[in-house]
């Protein structure tokens, strides 16, 4: 498998990083590997790449722009591990991508997912009702061939289909290789995460389940355990959730949908300011949470903000037992901690990065549990609903 997304950091270690389970592909009518790429529209992609590698800690490993022949947009290329972000803005005033910021800011376009056969996944797609957005093709150069194709998903992201297995470039014809050009935050470990766990899709009122069935019949993809059910949202959440991941759970999209509640929902407040479903956030799996908290804010990264009140709980401290480091420390950095069956994982999510109150970022540290912090919700929510009443938007 040359060049894979999983080259950088072992199965052994994704296992612990991401959770995943023995599924065998052979059987899997869409074979899905893991996350390619993450693709983002930005409005200015410089300085957007530049901040993915001063305060994210990530790599910077080709580039495609005006120099080198692209005269239409530039794209910088990041790694963090086995995490690849892409960061795409327009250059020529017609190009497509400056359309695509003016309707949702920056945000995600694409997820694209490494695939064991491109030409089947996307028979399989059709034949379950899928928009095909690009056919299967093929683009070479003297690293070898690449396989890609493009479905369609929620809103107007899209997931490309990429067979990486006959390159050895940096990324795909047409980039060049570069090496990282802005320094490090400062004292930060080699890297700052070392996979994607997940990304969130943000889908209109009552449309969760029919995305939900989607990536059943399209992509193969089996429900996790994991779901915020009418009975809890209009409670405290104001949003329904479920979780969906290919075979391994190597891949996991979690679906949000607004609930209507006594409060106007966070997901109507991305729904109104992306302009659309689109992809509210990215979870990216450290196997050293305190670190990373650490850098990124020395970085100048905001974190949602956790009240004493979520520590002091003797309830909480009861449920959540031993974990790595003492309850004080991860106080000190508003590091939230759940536990459940399996295990037990600790997170924090920024606010959001951009201009618009739409994209955001999670970090997490998983040992054992396989949830995505059920036990939070409630404090989560009550801390973006606090985000949320700053903005005027609640
Ligand atoms: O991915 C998840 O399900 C958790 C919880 O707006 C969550 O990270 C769900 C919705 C949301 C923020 C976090
Ligand atoms: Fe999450």
């Amino acid at each position: 498998m040359a060049n894979s997304a999983l080259d950088d950091v072992s199965y052994h270690q994704l296992r612990q990083l991401v959770g995943l389970v023995d599924h065998d592909l052979a059987g899997d009518p869409f074979p899905v590997r893991a996350m390619d790429a993450v693709v983002f529209v930005v409005g200015n992609a410089t300085q957007t790449a530049h901040f993915y590698q001063s305060a994210f800690g990530m790599d910077l490993v080709a580039y495609s722009g005006p120099e080198t022949g692209n005269a239409e947009y530039k794209s910088f290329v990041l790694r963090s591990g086995s995490a690849r972000f892409v960061i795409n803005g327009g250059v020529r005033p017609d190009s497509p991508l400056l359309d695509h910021h003016r309707r949702h800011g920056d945000g995600v376009a694409d997820l694209a997912l490494e695939v064991a056969d491109v030409d089947q996944c996307v028979e399989h797609a059709r034949a379950s009702g899928a928009t095909v957005l690009t056919e299967p093709h093929e683009v070479s150069d003297e690293h070898g061939t690449v396989r890609l194709a493009a479905i369609a998903t929620y809103g107007e992201t899209r997931h490309t289909l990429v067979d990486r297995s006959r390159y050895s470039g940096p990324y795909l014809p047409g980039y060049e290789a570069r090496d990282r050009s802005v320094p490090k935050p400062e004292g930060a470990p080699k890297r700052l995460f070392q996979a994607v766990d997940h990304c969130v899709g943000n889908v209109e009122l009552g449309r969760m389940d029919e995305w939900v069935s989607f990536y059943h019949r399209v992509m193969g993809f089996v429900n996790m355990a994991e779901f915020v059910g009418d009975d809890i949202a209009t409670d405290y959440s104001a949003l329904m959730s479920k979780v969906v991941a290919n075979g391994n759970h190597r891949v996991k999209f979690p679906l949000n949908e607004p609930a209507v509640g006594k409060k106007r929902s966070q997901i109507d407040e991305f729904l109104e300011f992306y302009d659309g479903p689109g992809c509210q956030h990215i979870a990216l799996a450290t196997n050293d949470i305190i670190a990373t908290v650490e850098a990124m804010r020395a970085a100048g990264v905001e974190f949602l903000n956790t009240p004493d009140s979520y520590y002091d709980d003797p309830e909480l401290r009861a449920r959540i037992g031993e974990v790595r480091v003492p309850i004080e420390t991860l106080k000190r950095h508003r590091i939230l901690v759940d536990r459940d069956e399996d295990g037990y994982l600790l997170q924090i999510f920024t606010k959001p990065v951009g201009d618009r109150p739409t994209v955001f970022y999670e970090l997490i540290e998983r040992h054992g549990s396989l949830g995505f912090g059920k036990g939070n919700f409630k404090a989560l929510f009550e801390a973006i609903e606090r985000e949320q009443e700053r903005r005027g938007n609640l």
